[in-house]
C-alpha cells in the first residue's frame, strides 16, 4: 500500500492516525468482553476503519454523516463520549436511546450524526433531505451518507442517488464496496461490477477509492466537499475493502475463503499507516506506545463507567409519552361571525396549505406532478408562482425517497408536506413512514415534523388501487398520528393543525368529497385540533360512529328514514376521540361503527372493543360494525357498490333500531 501525504502535515497524519486506532482498539476490547460474555454481538468494522476515519475526518464538524452498523469510526471521530456509546450498545438509559434501540441505531444533532433503521437503505434519503435542507437556507454544506454494497441492491439506494441527481444535492454518498452483504458474494447481489459504473447512469460523477488507505479516503473526500459546498451536487464514492469479521460477532466466516483473508489481511488500514508513519519518523515508538496507553485508559474508563450503570428499569408512562414530541395545539379557532367564503372540500384544503405555506417559511411541499400542474387534484394549483419551486417541488415517482427526504428536512428544522398522488401509492413510501418517521422520536428523541397527504377512498370506479381506504395500516403504528375530515371546513382547519403538529400526521382526504360537498369555509387561518370529534347530527335513538365519507353515508340514510341519532364524526383516528365516543354511547346505548374501509381489521374493530370494555353496562343492544366487504376494491360501479359499506347500512340500521 503505498501513501502521498501531499501537504499534509505531521499533526494531520497524526490526527487521522490516532483517528484509526481509537476503533480498532475500542473492538479488540469489545471482542475481550464478548469472550467474557460481558457484551453482546455487534457488527464489526475492522479492517473497513480507514473509510469511515478518513471521511469523518474530511468534513467540517457541523456537517450531517448517516452512518451504518460497520461505521464505529465516524462516532469516535465525531468525539462521542464513549461512556454513553457503550451505555447505548448495553441498552443502559444513560444511551443515546434510552435503552429502546441498540447498536449503532441512534442519532446525535449535537454531533451532526443521524443513525440508521435496521433496514439500511433509508438513509440514502435522509440524507437527501438534510442536504436539501442546506439547499434551501444556502449553508454551503456537505452530507455524507454510507451503503454497503449489498444494501445497495435495495430500490432506496436507487430512490436516494436519483432524488440528489435531479435537485443536485451535495452528498457524497460512499459505497463501502466489501465484497460481501452477509455471506452473499457480490456476484450474487449485482451484475455492474464496480460501482463507479453506477454514478454516470444517474448523472453523477463517481470516484473509486482503496478503501483501506486513510490518506486516500481522507484526501479525496475532503476535495470532493470543497468542491460541493462551493458547486453542490452528488458524488458516488466507492470504497473498496473488506470486512475481516463476520457479519457480525457470533456468525462465523466459513463461506468467505482464506485466500481473501490472507490477501486483505496485508491491506490492513490500522497496521499499514503505522507502518508508514514510523518510516517517515512521523511517528516513534515511544509516541506509539502513548497513542495507545491513552486511548486504552479512555476505553477502560468508559467501561468501568458503564458496568456500573444500573440496568434500565421500565417506566410505562416516560414509554408511552415519547413516542411523541410533546406538543400543546394553541386554540385557534376561527372568531366567531369571521368571514367566511363558499368552498369545497378541496378547496378549502388548498386554502389550508397556502395559509400554512405563508405561516411557515420553512415549510416545504412535495409530491409528484405538485409544482406548475398544481397536482392531480389541483390543490396546489398557484403554488409554484406564489412560493416557488425551492418550496414547492416536483419530485419524480419516488414515494420512499421523498418521506425519507422530509424527514430529513425535519431533522434540519424544517416542515415538509408531502403528497402522496393517490393513497394507495403510500405502500411505496411504506418503511419510510412505519419505521423512520412514526419511530425516530421514541428511539432518539426526533421528531419527524412531516405531514403525508393522502387522496383517498371509492366511489369513483378507480379499481383497486386508486380507491382503497388504508387508514388502519397506520392506526396501528404508534409514533404516527391519522386525521381524517369530512368536511371543508374540518379539512382547512386540521390541514393546518396537521402541519403545526412537529408529529407526522397522515393526512386523509377522501377523493369522492374534493368537489362534491361546499360550504361556507372561515377566510381566516384556524385550526381544528387533532384527536377531537364532531357531532355531526344529534339525537336520542342511537349512535353512528364514522367519518370520511362515512358521514356523508350516514347523513343521507338518517335524513331518509328520519333517524334520531347522533352522528359522531370522528375526525381523528389516532388518537380517537374516547370521551366524545363514551358520551354518545351513554346518551343512546346503541352503536353502529361505520367506514368505508374494510371490516376485518378495521377501526371499528378497535372502537367495537374499546366500547365493550368501557361502556358495557350503557349498552341496549350489541355494538355493530357496518364496513365494506373483506375483498379488494372492484372496478364496475355495480361491483364497487356493493362492495362499498353504504350498501348494507340501512339494513343494519333497521336491525339494531328493532333489537
Ligand atoms: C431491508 C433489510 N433486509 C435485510 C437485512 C438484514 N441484513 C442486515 S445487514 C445485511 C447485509 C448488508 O450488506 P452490505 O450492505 O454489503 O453491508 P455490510 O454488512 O457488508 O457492511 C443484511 C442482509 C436488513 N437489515 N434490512
Amino acid at each position: 500500500m503505498t501513501f502521498d501525504r501531499k501537504d499534509y502535515s505531521n499533526d494531520e497524519l497524526l490526527r487521522l492516525y490516532e483517528g484509526l486506532l481509537k476503533p480498532r482498539m475500542i473492538e479488540e476490547k469489545m471482542l475481550i468482553l464478548l469472550r467474557q460474555g460481558k457484551v453482546s454481538k455487534w457488527f464489526s468494522g475492522i479492517g473497513q476503519e480507514a473509510i469511515s476515519v478518513g471521511s469523518t475526518l474530511a468534513l467540517h464538524p457541523d456537517e450531517y454523516i448517516l452512518p451504518l452498523h460497520r461505521n464505529l469510526g465516524v462516532f469516535t471521530c465525531r468525539q462521542l463520549p464513549l461512556d454513553r456509546l457503550f451505555a447505548q450498545w448495553q441498552g443502559k438509559k444513560t444511551g443515546f436511546t434510552k435503552g429502546r434501540d441498540r447498536s449503532f441505531h441512534f442519532g446525535t444533532n449535537e454531533h451532526h450524526i443521524v443513525g440508521m433503521i435496521s433496514h439500511l437503505g433509508p438513509q440514502l434519503a435522509v440524507a437527501d433531505g438534510i442536504a436539501l435542507a442546506s439547499v434551501l437556507d444556502n449553508e454551503g454544506k456537505v452530507t455524507v451518507v454510507y451503503s454497503g454494497d449489498g444494501g445497495a441492491s435495495e430500490g432506496d439506494f436507487h430512490e436516494g442517488l436519483n432524488v440528489a441527481a435531479v435537485w443536485q444535492l451535495p452528498v457524497i454518498f460512499i459505497v463501502e464496496n466489501n465484497g460481501y452483504g452477509l455471506s452473499t458474494p457480490s456476484n450474487e447481489q449485482f451484475r455492474h461490477g464496480y460501482f463507479i459504473n453506477k454514478g454516470p447512469a444517474y448523472g453523477i460523477e463517481a470516484v473509486q477509492v482503496d478503501g483501506n488507505n486513510v490518506l486516500e479516503v481522507y484526501d479525496t473526500v475532503r476535495r470532493l466537499a470543497e468542491d460541493l459546498r462551493q458547486n453542490p451536487r452528488p458524488v458516488l464514492l466507492e470504497a473498496l475493502t473488506f470486512r475481516m469479521r463476520g457479519h457480525e460477532e457470533a456468525s462465523g466466516t466459513k463461506y468467505v475463503p482464506q485466500e481473501l483473508f490472507e490477501e486483505w489481511g496485508q491491506k490492513d488500514p490500522v497496521e499499514n499507516f503505522e507502518r508508514y508513519l514510523l518510516e517517515q519518523g512521523v511517528l516513534d515508538e515511544e509516541a506509539k506506545q502513548r497513542y495507545r496507553r491513552t486511548i486504552k485508559d479512555e476505553i477502560d474508563e468508559a467501561w468501568r463507567v458503564v458496568f456500573d450503570t444500573p440496568e434500565v428499569t421500565a417506566d410505562t408512562a416516560e414509554e408511552v409519552a415519547d413516542m411523541y414530541r410533546p406538543f400543546a395545539a394553541p386554540d385557534q379557532a376561527p372568531a366567531l361571525g369571521a368571514p367566511t367564503t363558499e368552498k369545497r372540500y378541496v378547496d378549502a384544503i388548498s386554502d389550508g396549505l397556502r395559509q400554512s405555506m405563508e405561516r411557515y417559511p420553512e415549510l416545504v411541499l412535495m409530491g409528484q406532478d405538485i409544482a406548475e400542474y398544481g397536482g392531480v387534484f389541483k390543490v396546489t394549483d398557484g403554488f409554484v408562482q406564489q412560493f416557488g419551486k425551492g418550496r414547492v417541488r416536483n419530485t419524480p415517482l419516488c414515494e420512499s425517497a421523498i418521506v425519507g427526504a422530509g424527514l430529513g428536512l425535519s431533522i434540519r428544522g424544517k416542515k415538509a408536506m408531502v403528497e402522496m398522488q393517490f393513497a394507495d401509492f403510500v405502500t411505496c413510501g411504506f418503511n419510510q413512514i412505519v419505521n423512520n418517521l412514526a419511530k425516530s422520536h421514541y428511539r432518539w428523541g426526533q421528531n419527524a415534523d412531516v405531514v403525508v397527504r393522502m387522496p383517498t377512498g371509492a366511489g369513483s370506479a378507480a379499481g383497486p388501487f386508486h380507491s382503497q381506504s388504508n387508514e388502519a395500516w397506520f392506526v396501528h403504528t404508534p409514533g404516527l398520528k391519522v386525521v381524517y375530515p369530512s368536511t371543508p371546513s374540518d379539512a382547512k382547519g386540521l390541514l393546518a393543525a396537521a402541519i403545526e403538529d412537529p408529529n407526522p400526521v397522515i393526512f386523509f382526504e377522501h377523493k369522492l368529497l374534493y368537489r362534491s360537498v361546499s360550504e361556507p369555509v372561515p377566510d381566516e387561518y384556524y385550526t381544528v385540533p387533532i384527536g377531537k370529534a364532531r357531532l355531526a347530527r344529534e339525537g336520542a335513538d342511537l349512535s353512528i360512529i364514522t367519518y370520511g365519507l362515512g358521514v356523508h353515508w350516514a347523513t343521507k340514510l338518517a335524513n331518509e328514514m328520519q333517524l334520531d341519532c347522533d352522528i359522531l364524526d370522528l375526525r381523528s383516528l389516532l388518537p380517537w376521540d374516547q370521551d366524545a365516543v363514551r358520551a354518545t354511547v351513554e346518551k343512546t346505548g346503541r352503536v353502529i361503527i361505520l367506514h368505508e374501509d374494510t371490516l376485518t381489521g378495521g377501526i371499528g374493530g378497535e372502537i367495537a372493543a374499546w366500547i365493550a370494555e368501557h361502556c358495557f353496562t350503557s349498552l341496549d343492544a350489541p355494538v355493530q360494525r357496518v364496513a365494506s366487504l373483506d375483498t379488494a376494491i372492484p372496478f364496475a360501479p355495480a361491483l364497487e357498490q356493493n362492495f362499498l359499506a353504504e350498501s348494507r347500512l340501512r339494513q343494519c340500521l333497521e336491525k339494531l333500531l328493532a333489537y
